[in-house]
């Protein structure tokens, strides 16, 4: 019979004090369940004389969100965990450490990341970080180039996409992000003073094509190892260091989803600067910065991606004349369709970005989220014929001013 059971506080805490050497005998330890997000436990274990700390990560078998009626399978802990080794290995430091497991538990205990903040209250309170996009570009390149067939043994590949299936979490977001916005869901959720969009998202066939060819990219293509949930959310920050957090979404799916994932919830905050700064040009200058982080994303993906293919790559046709141009170009697109898919979802759909939601002022609220989904609508209609990142930010731009025709 299976020992899984939710943890109480004081189990989290014996735990932790009997199966890591970082705490003492003497110790005195606390114990919070700080949990905040749509699916799990998370306790903040310290002890009150050395603060030292660590992170005790449990699934839940449903959905915390919804509740007892979503049933998740608690595999997806596993796969978090695994997946965190993989990523640590591939780009140490980008990810926390993992102390301890316990597969029938679902749970994880892992570094305590507490000296950084979640990089999407961060970025509401104003914050600015010159290196996110270094840091991120990296962590991707890594992560996707070394978990993909151009750089796999294709056999070794195809072993560990076995292992990283995740059907329950790839539900949600087939469900969440490619099918429930584009029609009437009770899972849906919006003000009903944008019911004209929302109309709109489910009349647009145009943008239903663009959407369905997205959704099957994210169905069927095992290019690489994906963290799958890597918004702003699954970031936590500091000005000079950024570490991932989250991939229990993780699968081998297309790589434009995760870089997608990271220019969409930029986009997302960029939308909602009004609604933060009420001074213009303060608010311009933050705009700006923001629309520089999103390019810098994509161009440091870009460089290191192009540098670990010219120094690593084992796939002997993949040094065919062209073909990196082709691939990155691809690259590029499934970024921008996918991020518009993910700005789409957060405003119509079932879970939302608090940079939006939280807005006080209703009008300025209801502006951010119009200009969100003109800006994603614009992305997916547009992306199969981008070719360039200057072509994709033109894109942002006409959006911004409220044009989302075809280029
Ligand atoms: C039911 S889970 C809702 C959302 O939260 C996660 O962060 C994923 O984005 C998922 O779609
Ligand atoms: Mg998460």
């Amino acid at each position: 019979m299976s020992s899984y059971h939710p943890l109480t506080l004081d189990e989290a805490m014996q735990l932790s004090q009997k199966v890591l050497d970082l705490f003492d005998a003497n110790s005195e330890l606390t114990c919070r369940e700080i949990g905040d997000g749509n699916l799990n436990l998370v306790f903040h274990v310290t002890d009150i004389n050395s603060s030292k700390s660590v992170i005790v990560k449990q699934a839940l078998p449903y959905a915390k969100i919804v509740g007892e009626s979503w049933p998740l399978s608690l595999d997806r802990a596993r796969i978090e965990r695994e997946l965190l080794q993989e990523e640590y290995r591939l780009c140490p430091g980008s990810v926390p450490e993992v102390y301890y497991y316990d597969d029938e538990l679902a749970l994880t205990i892992m570094e305590d990341l507490s000296d950084h903040v979640i990089m999407r209250k961060g970025l509401i309170e104003g914050n600015h970080y010159p290196l996110f996009a270094k840091h991120i570009g990296q962590f991707m390149a890594r992560t996707l180039f070394y978990t993909s067939d151009l750089a796999m043994d294709q056999s070794l590949k195809k072993e560990s996409v076995k292992k990283f299936v995740n059907p329950d979490q790839c539900k949600i977001t087939e469900d969440l992000i490619f099918e429930e916005p584009y029609r009437i869901s009770e899972r849906n959720s919006y003000s009903p003073i944008i019911e004209d969009e929302a109309e709109a998202l489910r009349t647009d066939t145009e943008l239903h094509l663009e959407i369905a060819i997205l959704r099957e990219k994210f169905l069927t293509q095992t290019q690489a190892l994906l963290h799958g949930d890597l918004h702003t959310g699954s970031i936590f920050i500091t000005p000079e260091s950024t570490k991932v957090i989250d991939p229990e979404f993780g699968y081998y799916g297309p790589m434009g989803f995760d870089i997608g994932a990271v220019l969409a919830n930029l986009l997302l905050h960029y939308a909602s600067v009004p609604g933060w700064i009420s001074e213009g040009v303060a608010a311009a200058t933050r705009e700006e910065e923001l629309l520089d982080m999103v390019q810098d994303v994509w161009n440091e993906f870009e460089l290191h991606f192009r540098a670990l293919w010219e120094q690593d790559v084992q796939d002997y046709m993949a040094r065919t004349k062209g073909y990196q141009e082709l691939y990155i170009t691809r690259l590029l697109q499934d970024s921008a369709g996918f991020a518009g898919s993910k700005m789409i979802r957060r405003i119509v759909g079932l879970a939302h970005a608090a940079d939006i939601d939280t807005i006080e002022d209703a009008a300025l609220r209801e502006q951010a989220e119009r200009k969100a989904l003109t800006i994603g609508k614009s992305l997916v209609k547009n992306h199969r014929q981008i070719t360039s990142i200057s072509e994709f930010m033109n894109l942002i731009s006409d959006a911004s001013k409220g044009k989302v025709g075809q280029r």
